[in-house]
């Protein structure tokens, strides 16, 4: 169990929001007119699965967001189930199992229901007036816990925008959900004014914070430049995929792994040595989820942008996990939304310690019976296995490189030096003072060699030779 954190509420990064209605307005209500519960909220889920999703489908989304809200320091005391056709516009679930969801809340004392589906603005606010508890959904509640979350600059003004964004529409509920508690001291609800000036206050807002985030992602467009010599990896994936372990094995780098969700939200970027002399730049990302709140994915563009400029994304996927296939096809939906589908990528399957040679056997047979995606299967566990992705990442920089045949004066070893730093040399033959040099270079450091203008270049071929590549399986 996490620590007992409250799910915090909408006003979490904002605070100008009527979400904790203590101190809206300057006016102060008394501790006890409004919460004298203990502070960790006893929660109920909602599964509403759609048509013909199967039943342990539908519980592992359950389990998810049991997980979610055990993350936002939430206590899960029930949970309720019911197979729909399509929602109904005032409850999402039928009316008779909205009776019964309110029973079970009040049975259980619970404070809190979870639905796992997105639900409208109006939903929302019926089935709050109906149950007589606050009610959020899955978006909502990833929203939260990427607020308590974030600790960069960065990360807080990207949540803070997504949270405005989703609140904005929703303005209303929020209002009325504190009119509800006020009702006691005599205030019925908001009026339109009072509306119209929050609606205005958050727009401002709303402008201010993606004014500062374009600053910050030309910032980084900037850092971005300055690496552009090196070879660059982004690591994606579903949450706790083991995208951090993974950058943090590979790169002797410290970096926060946790048994969590959502460990990571801010890029970091290390250097990861290959072999032969060669190194990469990996970064890792935020991690991805089912029904990701849209405007999440939008705030976290700039930082996501680190993947858009890589020359390869490694997408890690939890081995063991049952449901890979699902959560693969939505981290694959979020990469086409961030239009990232068609990059050059590599499928890295982690946690095979965690499952029998048997079960690994029949997992590379479906994936190669389902995808057309080069892919490597290993454990962070057991540090030989990543040599194959260090193998997979030498043959995608040496395919990268360029050869060349240049001509150097002899005493020239500044530029003799400077290839081997950069490059690979593969042969060099004296001839009198010239020195006639058989290289692999990148493609910035052959444009430098180019521009200088005073050394032969006698060929230059692209790509490595071709048994360099190293095949699609590890
Ligand atoms: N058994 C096993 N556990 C692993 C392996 N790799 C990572 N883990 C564990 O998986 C959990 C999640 O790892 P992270 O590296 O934080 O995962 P992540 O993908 O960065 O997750 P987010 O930052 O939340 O997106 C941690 O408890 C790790 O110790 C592995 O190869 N085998
Ligand atoms: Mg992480």
């Amino acid at each position: 169990m996490p620590p007992a954190v409250p799910v915090p509420s909408l006003a979490g990064a904002g605070g100008t929001i009527p979400g904790k209605p203590a101190t809206h307005g300057g006016t102060a209500i008394p501790d006890r007119f409004i919460d004298n519960r203990p502070t960790t909220d006893r929660a109920i889920l909602v599964g509403a699965p759609r048509g013909r999703m199967r039943r342990v489908t539908a519980r592992e989304h359950l389990e998810e967001l049991a997980r979610l809200a055990d993350t936002a320091g939430a206590d899960v005391v029930g949970t309720v189930q019911q197979r729909i056709r399509s929602p109904h516009p005032h409850f999402y679930i039928g009316k008779g199992k909205a009776g019964e969801l309110r029973s079970t809340a009040r049975a259980a004392e619970a404070d809190l229901v979870i639905f796992d589906d997105e639900l409208k603005p109006d939903q929302a606010r019926h089935l709050e007036d109906f149950l007589g508890i606050r009610v959020m959904d899955r978006a909502e509640l990833i929203l939260d816990i990427f607020a308590t979350r974030a600790r960069t600059r960065e990360a807080r003004m990207q949540v803070e925008l997504a949270q405005l964004e989703y609140l904005l529409p929703r303005l209303k509920r929020m209002w009325s959900h504190l009119s509800r508690i006020r009702g006691g001291i005599g205030l019925r609800g908001p009026g339109e004014t009072q509306l119209e000036t929050d609606r205005r206050l958050i727009g401002t807002r709303i402008s201010e914070l993606k004014h500062k985030l374009e600053g910050v992602a030309r910032s980084r467009a900037t850092q971005r430049k300055g690496r552009a010599n090196s070879f660059r990896a982004a690591l994606v994936g579903y949450t706790n995929a083991g995208k951090s372990s993974l950058l943090k094995a590979l790169s002797g780098a410290d970096l926060l792994v946790e048994d969590r969700l959502f460990a990571t939200l801010d890029s970091a970027t290390r250097v990861v040595p290959v072999g032969e002399g060669h190194q990469a730049l990996l970064t890792d990302t935020v991690g991805f989820i089912r029904k990701l709140p849209h405007d999440l994915i939008a705030s976290f563009r700039s930082t996501l942008e680190e993947a858009r400029e890589a020359d390869l994304i490694l997408h890690v996927v939890d081995s063991s996990e049952p449901d890979w296939e699902g959560r693969l096809s939505v981290v694959h939906e979020v990469l086409e939304e961030l239009e990232l589908l068609d990059a050059p990528r590599v499928l890295v399957f982690n946690k095979t310690d965690l499952i029998t040679h048997g079960e690994e056997e029949v997992l590379r047979e479906r994936v190669r019976g389902r995808e057309h995606t080069p892919s490597v299967f290993l454990s962070v566990y057991q540090p030989e296995t990543l040599e194959r992705l260090r193998s997979v990442l030498l043959a995608r920089i040496r395919a990268a490189l360029q050869s060349v045949q240049v001509v150097l004066k002899v005493t020239d070893g500044g530029t003799l030096a400077a290839l081997y730093r950069e490059g690979e040399v593969v042969r060099t033959t004296r001839n009198g003072s010239a020195l006639m040099v058989t290289a692999r270079l990148p493609a910035p450091a052959l444009g430098r060699l180019q521009a200088r203008g005073d050394i032969d270049i006698l060929e230059v071929a692209a790509g490595a030779a071709s048994e360099d590549i190293v095949p699609s399986s590890g």
